[in-house]
């Protein structure tokens, strides 16, 4: 029984070593590794942005100066100093390396966009500054607009 106990133990320590190791895998690669470094990830969000309106934002990925293509990309907008739940958009690709989406703001303010980009199995997240313009909008007006009272959006698909 209390060998049982230290094997148990043994393994456990054993799998959060290997939990910890993945993880700072991905923060290598995060922080521009080798993999991601030669990898140009741009986005790209309306000249202006308001509130309450639904909007279309872009994004760009190139990899050796070559578009990359059929990439997972999913956007996370958060804004800078506040939390308004899941909202954002997973990123279609309309053109070779150009990934569109739409979403709705729930307030202006200073927000950033977190783009996560997978492709033949890298991963990285760069992230962007924008600002939009107007009004937190009514709790009625983001039911409309499919928003939760949060302004997290109600079905993400991401
Ligand atoms: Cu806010």
């Amino acid at each position: 029984m209390k060998k049982n106990l230290t094997l148990s133990v043994v393994f456990l320590v054993v799998i959060l070593m290997l939990a910890a190791c993945g993880s700072e895998k991905g923060q290598e690669e995060q922080n521009g590794g080798k993999n991601t470094a030669d990898m140009n990830v741009s986005f790209k969000a309306p000249e202006r942005v308001e509130a309450g309106q639904k909007l279309e934002y872009s994004v760009t990925i190139e990899k050796d100066g070559q578009p990359v293509r059929d990439a997972d990309v999913i956007v996370h907008l958060e804004m800078a100093d506040m939390d308004h739940g899941k909202n954002g958009f997973r990123g279609k690709m309309e053109s070779p390396g150009i990934y569109k989406g739409q979403a709705v703001l729930p307030m202006g303010g200073d927000w950033i966009a977190y783009v996560n980009v997978k492709t033949d199995g890298i991963e990285t997240t760069r992230q962007f500054d924008f600002k939009a313009e107007g009004d937190m909008m009514f709790p009625e007006e983001m039911k409309k607009a499919g928003l939760n009272e949060d302004g997290s959006i109600q079905n993400p698909d991401f």
